[in-house]
């Protein structure tokens, strides 16, 4: 792996995964790019940076050629209740721009391409706790059906082509860094930092709505030990499920809590109890486990104190 290409680096995952991926191969191995958002100072001055948009396949074919790539890490997304806003959009970035990506892979012979894909590929009928990486696959938001879509093109591109596509399966992921955007688990990080700022926060979603969440240094953890992982121990390319916490939101609420005991949360749902409803509640992730050695290491209280930590310091300096 020599040159790597971050689709989606300005957003919440990929900010933090370009910084990551440029502490282990080295700064101007990984080139960032972003859409249309201005990147952080952080991310602009410590590596390459492009503008490039996967519906425009010939910006990132560029890219691809100017910093000659080999390895593309897919992180631009239209999450799940942007995509219920804008059901059209959804479709074109996460699956007609996912397509270009796959072809570009093709052409290009590139080594290898990191899809992630979410929880959000099931649906209301999968089982809900301890839910398979093998089993009913029927989601209900236009979101759901891009990433049951983007697994199954991976696989295809895979077995006809050998383009060695990978992704896992993220849960709601929580952040310090760069604010999340159009999720359905946005609240898990919109809560903090109402804590830090107002004691308070309204959640759109049920106290007792439990949904699969994760912090995110066992998020790129988890990407990049899938990318480096040897392919013949993977039976599977595109759908592993990884799984860390299983929380409501009253627990993460309490969580908070115990740190600022005036913390108070409250509860009135929208469109978007819909859709945390149609999703599991705890992924099975033993074939990840198996297979290329997934380990989460935070729990709910070392997250909690980290976020507490580190907003804290960035609230107080802005
Ligand atoms: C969303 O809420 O849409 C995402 C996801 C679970 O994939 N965070």
């Amino acid at each position: 792996m020599n040159r790597i290409l971050v689709l989606g680096a300005c957003g919440q995952i990929g900010s933090e995964l370009t910084m990551e991926l440029r502490k282990r191969y080295g700064n101007n191995s990984v080139v960032a790019t972003g859409h249309r958002t201005k990147p952080s100072e952080k991310l602009h001055d410590s590596g390459p940076f492009e503008f490039a948009d996967i519906l425009d396949r010939e910006s990132v074919e560029r890219v691809i050629t100017k910093h000659d790539v080999d390895t593309i890490y897919n992180m631009a997304a239209i999450l799940s209740a942007r995509g219920e806003q804008n059901p059209q959009l959804a479709f074109r970035v996460n699956v007609l721009g996912l397509y270009n990506m796959l072809e570009l892979g093709r052409e290009h012979n590139l080594e290898r391409i990191m899809v992630p894909s979410s929880i959000a590929a099931f649906g209301p009928g999968t089982p809900k706790v301890n839910t398979p990486n093998e089993t009913l696959m029927r989601p209900t938001t236009m979101y759901g059906v891009n990433k049951v879509t983007g697994e199954l093109l991976g696989n295809y591109y895979f077995q006809k082509y050998g383009l060695d596509v990978r992704g896992v399966r993220y849960p709601g992921i929580i952040s310090s860094g760069t604010l999340p955007g159009g999720g359905t688990t946005d609240y898990a990080v919109e809560i903090y930092y109402e804590a830090l700022r107002k004691k308070s926060y309204t959640c759109y979603l049920r106290e007792d709505t439990v949904l699969p969440l994760m912090y995110m240094p066992d998020a790129i953890e988890g990407i990049i030990k899938l990318a480096e992982a040897d392919v013949s121990k993977l039976k599977r390319h595109c759908d592993y499920n990884i799984n860390s916490m299983s929380l409501s939101v009253g627990e993460l609420a309490a969580s908070i809590k115990k740190f600022i005991p005036e913390f108070v949360c409250e509860y009135k749902p929208n469109f978007r109890q819909t859709i945390a409803d149609s999703w599991p509640k705890s992924l099975d992730d033993s074939a990840a486990r198996e297979e290329w050695g997934w380990q989460p290491k935070y729990s709910l209280e070392a997250m909690t104190k980290d976020m507490l930590t580190k907003l804290s310091r960035k609230l107080n300096k802005g």
